[in-house]
Protein backbone atom coordinates (compact mmCIF):
# COMPACT_ATOMS: atom_id res chain seq x y z
CA UNK A 1 0.00 0.00 0.00
CA UNK A 2 1.25 3.48 -0.97
CA UNK A 3 0.42 4.97 1.63
CA UNK A 4 1.83 2.33 4.05
CA UNK A 5 5.11 2.80 6.56
CA UNK A 6 5.18 -0.49 7.46
CA UNK A 7 7.54 -2.64 5.85
CA UNK A 8 7.37 -6.69 6.92
CA UNK A 9 10.81 -8.53 7.81
CA UNK A 10 10.23 -11.83 6.18
CA UNK A 11 12.92 -14.09 8.53
CA UNK A 12 11.78 -17.07 7.35
CA UNK A 13 13.72 -19.99 5.46
CA UNK A 14 11.05 -21.45 3.26
CA UNK A 15 9.97 -19.97 -0.11
CA UNK A 16 6.46 -21.21 -0.34
CA UNK A 17 6.27 -19.30 3.61
CA UNK A 18 7.33 -16.72 2.89
CA UNK A 19 5.32 -16.00 -0.58
CA UNK A 20 1.88 -16.95 1.83
CA UNK A 21 3.02 -14.14 4.40
CA UNK A 22 4.18 -11.83 2.13
CA UNK A 23 0.52 -12.41 0.15
CA UNK A 24 -1.71 -12.36 3.36
CA UNK A 25 0.17 -8.90 4.85
CA UNK A 26 0.98 -7.35 0.95
CA UNK A 27 -2.49 -4.54 1.28
CA UNK A 28 -0.87 -3.51 5.01
CA UNK A 29 2.75 -3.16 3.51
CA UNK A 30 4.85 0.01 2.17
CA UNK A 31 7.87 -2.85 1.37
CA UNK A 32 8.95 -5.89 2.08
CA UNK A 33 12.59 -6.82 3.17
CA UNK A 34 14.37 -10.06 3.03
CA UNK A 35 17.62 -10.71 4.61
CA UNK A 36 20.10 -14.00 4.98
CA UNK A 37 17.72 -16.32 6.19
CA UNK A 38 15.58 -16.31 3.03
CA UNK A 39 18.14 -15.85 0.70
CA UNK A 40 19.88 -18.53 1.99
CA UNK A 41 17.26 -20.80 2.46
CA UNK A 42 15.24 -19.73 -1.29
CA UNK A 43 18.20 -18.44 -2.87
CA UNK A 44 18.05 -15.05 -4.99
CA UNK A 45 15.25 -15.31 -7.04
CA UNK A 46 12.62 -15.22 -4.00
CA UNK A 47 13.64 -11.16 -4.81
CA UNK A 48 12.15 -11.13 -8.00
CA UNK A 49 9.37 -13.31 -7.13
CA UNK A 50 8.39 -11.38 -4.04
CA UNK A 51 7.77 -8.66 -6.80
CA UNK A 52 6.02 -10.26 -8.64
CA UNK A 53 3.95 -11.80 -6.32
CA UNK A 54 3.26 -8.46 -4.05
CA UNK A 55 3.72 -5.60 -6.71
CA UNK A 56 5.88 -4.16 -3.40
CA UNK A 57 9.55 -2.60 -3.14
CA UNK A 58 11.78 -5.31 -1.84
CA UNK A 59 14.58 -3.98 0.32
CA UNK A 60 17.77 -6.69 0.78
CA UNK A 61 18.75 -6.40 4.33
CA UNK A 62 22.52 -7.80 3.58
CA UNK A 63 23.69 -5.12 5.54
CA UNK A 64 27.29 -5.07 3.55
CA UNK A 65 29.92 -4.28 5.05
CA UNK A 66 33.20 -5.00 2.97
CA UNK A 67 35.30 -3.48 0.31
CA UNK A 68 34.50 -1.52 -2.38
CA UNK A 69 34.77 -4.23 -4.66
CA UNK A 70 32.77 -6.76 -2.93
CA UNK A 71 30.30 -4.28 -1.67
CA UNK A 72 29.95 -3.57 -5.60
CA UNK A 73 29.95 -7.59 -6.74
CA UNK A 74 27.15 -8.61 -4.17
CA UNK A 75 25.12 -5.63 -4.81
CA UNK A 76 24.96 -6.11 -8.51
CA UNK A 77 23.48 -9.07 -8.45
CA UNK A 78 21.16 -8.18 -5.42
CA UNK A 79 20.05 -5.20 -7.81
CA UNK A 80 19.65 -7.30 -11.18
CA UNK A 81 17.42 -9.61 -8.87
CA UNK A 82 15.14 -6.58 -8.66
CA UNK A 83 15.85 -5.58 -4.87
CA UNK A 84 14.83 -2.13 -4.81
CA UNK A 85 17.24 -0.84 -2.00
CA UNK A 86 19.93 -2.39 -0.66
CA UNK A 87 21.00 -1.69 3.48
CA UNK A 88 24.51 -0.98 3.83
CA UNK A 89 26.83 -0.56 7.07
CA UNK A 90 28.11 2.51 7.23
CA UNK A 91 31.05 2.01 9.62
CA UNK A 92 33.20 0.25 6.43
CA UNK A 93 33.84 4.05 5.18
CA UNK A 94 32.75 5.94 2.42
CA UNK A 95 34.24 3.95 -0.59
CA UNK A 96 32.50 0.90 0.32
CA UNK A 97 29.16 2.40 1.30
CA UNK A 98 29.61 4.64 -2.29
CA UNK A 99 30.30 1.42 -4.44
CA UNK A 100 26.60 0.38 -3.27
CA UNK A 101 25.00 3.74 -4.00
CA UNK A 102 26.70 3.83 -7.15
CA UNK A 103 24.33 0.49 -8.52
CA UNK A 104 21.13 1.46 -6.57
CA UNK A 105 19.04 2.96 -3.80
CA UNK A 106 20.91 2.36 -0.44
CA UNK A 107 19.97 2.33 3.32
CA UNK A 108 22.98 2.86 5.67
CA UNK A 109 22.66 1.48 9.43
CA UNK A 110 23.54 4.58 11.78
CA UNK A 111 23.43 2.85 14.79
CA UNK A 112 21.50 -0.67 15.45
CA UNK A 113 18.53 -2.36 17.54
CA UNK A 114 20.34 -4.36 19.66
CA UNK A 115 21.89 -3.76 23.36
CA UNK A 116 25.30 -4.66 22.16
CA UNK A 117 24.90 -1.58 19.45
CA UNK A 118 25.72 0.67 22.68
CA UNK A 119 29.01 -1.19 22.37
CA UNK A 120 30.70 -0.05 19.00
CA UNK A 121 28.14 1.48 16.76
CA UNK A 122 26.42 3.86 19.19
CA UNK A 123 29.39 5.74 19.78
CA UNK A 124 30.46 6.94 15.78
CA UNK A 125 26.41 7.38 15.16
CA UNK A 126 27.36 10.88 14.80
CA UNK A 127 29.96 10.35 12.41
CA UNK A 128 27.80 8.03 10.46
CA UNK A 129 24.93 10.50 10.35
CA UNK A 130 27.33 12.67 8.75
CA UNK A 131 28.26 10.88 6.37
CA UNK A 132 24.72 10.10 5.21
CA UNK A 133 24.55 13.41 5.25
CA UNK A 134 27.33 13.78 3.16
CA UNK A 135 25.87 11.03 0.56
CA UNK A 136 22.36 11.59 0.62
CA UNK A 137 21.31 8.11 0.53
CA UNK A 138 17.47 6.92 0.60
CA UNK A 139 17.61 6.71 4.33
CA UNK A 140 19.46 5.08 7.56
CA UNK A 141 18.32 2.90 10.08
CA UNK A 142 17.97 3.86 13.51
CA UNK A 143 16.74 2.08 16.46
CA UNK A 144 12.83 1.89 17.45
CA UNK A 145 14.49 0.34 20.65
CA UNK A 146 15.70 3.62 21.90
CA UNK A 147 12.96 6.58 20.77
CA UNK A 148 15.30 9.29 22.12
CA UNK A 149 18.10 8.04 19.28
CA UNK A 150 15.14 7.96 17.06
CA UNK A 151 14.69 11.64 17.46
CA UNK A 152 17.91 12.76 17.98
CA UNK A 153 19.12 10.93 14.41
CA UNK A 154 16.45 12.60 12.27
CA UNK A 155 17.50 16.20 14.18
CA UNK A 156 20.43 15.57 12.72
CA UNK A 157 19.84 14.47 9.77
CA UNK A 158 19.17 16.19 6.44
CA UNK A 159 15.36 16.77 5.93
CA UNK A 160 14.42 14.10 2.41
CA UNK A 161 16.98 11.18 4.20
CA UNK A 162 14.40 8.80 5.75
CA UNK A 163 14.72 7.35 9.08
CA UNK A 164 13.77 3.16 8.93
CA UNK A 165 13.45 2.34 12.48
CA UNK A 166 13.47 -2.15 12.90
CA UNK A 167 12.70 -3.43 16.83
CA UNK A 168 9.00 -3.06 16.84
CA UNK A 169 7.52 -5.68 18.67
CA UNK A 170 9.69 -8.75 19.83
CA UNK A 171 12.61 -6.62 20.37
CA UNK A 172 10.53 -4.28 22.59
CA UNK A 173 10.06 -1.20 20.53
CA UNK A 174 6.89 0.51 19.99
CA UNK A 175 5.88 1.28 16.06
CA UNK A 176 4.00 4.67 17.32
CA UNK A 177 6.70 5.83 19.76
CA UNK A 178 9.01 5.30 16.60
CA UNK A 179 7.32 7.66 14.74
CA UNK A 180 6.40 9.79 17.13
CA UNK A 181 9.92 10.39 17.21
CA UNK A 182 10.79 10.82 13.73
CA UNK A 183 10.79 7.47 12.32
CA UNK A 184 9.19 7.31 8.54
CA UNK A 185 8.95 3.45 8.36
CA UNK A 186 8.92 1.09 10.85
CA UNK A 187 10.36 -2.45 10.13
CA UNK A 188 8.64 -5.71 11.84
CA UNK A 189 9.64 -9.29 11.92
CA UNK A 190 8.47 -11.88 14.66
CA UNK A 191 5.11 -10.09 15.80
CA UNK A 192 3.36 -10.56 12.09
CA UNK A 193 5.41 -13.44 11.04
CA UNK A 194 5.67 -15.56 13.91
CA UNK A 195 1.64 -14.65 14.97
CA UNK A 196 -0.94 -17.45 13.90
CA UNK A 197 -2.55 -15.24 11.40
CA UNK A 198 0.10 -12.76 9.83
CA UNK A 199 -2.34 -11.08 7.90
CA UNK A 200 -4.07 -10.14 11.02
CA UNK A 201 -1.18 -9.14 12.88
CA UNK A 202 -0.17 -6.84 10.08
CA UNK A 203 -3.45 -4.73 9.85
CA UNK A 204 -3.27 -4.74 13.42
CA UNK A 205 0.05 -2.50 13.67
CA UNK A 206 -0.98 -0.90 10.29
CA UNK A 207 -4.39 0.43 12.30
CA UNK A 208 -2.61 1.26 14.69
CA UNK A 209 0.12 3.61 13.31
CA UNK A 210 -2.60 4.99 11.70
CA UNK A 211 -2.07 3.42 8.24
P1 LIG B 1 12.10 -8.56 14.35
N1 LIG B 1 17.36 -5.28 11.89
C1 LIG B 1 17.23 -5.13 13.26
N2 LIG B 1 17.99 -4.19 13.91
O1 LIG B 1 16.43 -5.81 13.91
N3 LIG B 1 18.31 -4.54 9.84
C2 LIG B 1 18.87 -3.40 13.27
O2 LIG B 1 19.52 -2.58 13.90
C3 LIG B 1 19.00 -3.53 11.86
C4 LIG B 1 18.22 -4.46 11.18
C5 LIG B 1 16.55 -6.29 11.15
O3 LIG B 1 12.94 -8.29 15.55
C6 LIG B 1 16.73 -7.72 11.67
O4 LIG B 1 17.82 -8.35 11.04
F1 LIG B 1 19.85 -2.76 11.19
O5 LIG B 1 11.68 -10.00 14.23
C7 LIG B 1 15.40 -8.33 11.28
O6 LIG B 1 15.42 -8.69 9.91
O7 LIG B 1 10.94 -7.61 14.22
C8 LIG B 1 14.42 -7.19 11.47
O8 LIG B 1 15.16 -6.00 11.29
C9 LIG B 1 13.74 -7.16 12.84
O9 LIG B 1 13.02 -8.33 13.05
Amino acid sequence: MGNSRLILALDVYELKKALEIAESTAEYLWAVKVNWPLIIGSGLEIITELKERTGLPVIADLKLADIPNTNRLIASKVFEAGADYIIAHGFVGRDSVKAVMELGKTIIVVEMSHPGAEEFIQPVTDRLIELANELGPFGVIAPATRPERVRYTRSKLMPGIKVITPGVGVQGGSAREALNAGADYIIVGRAIYESENPGKAAKRIYEEIGG
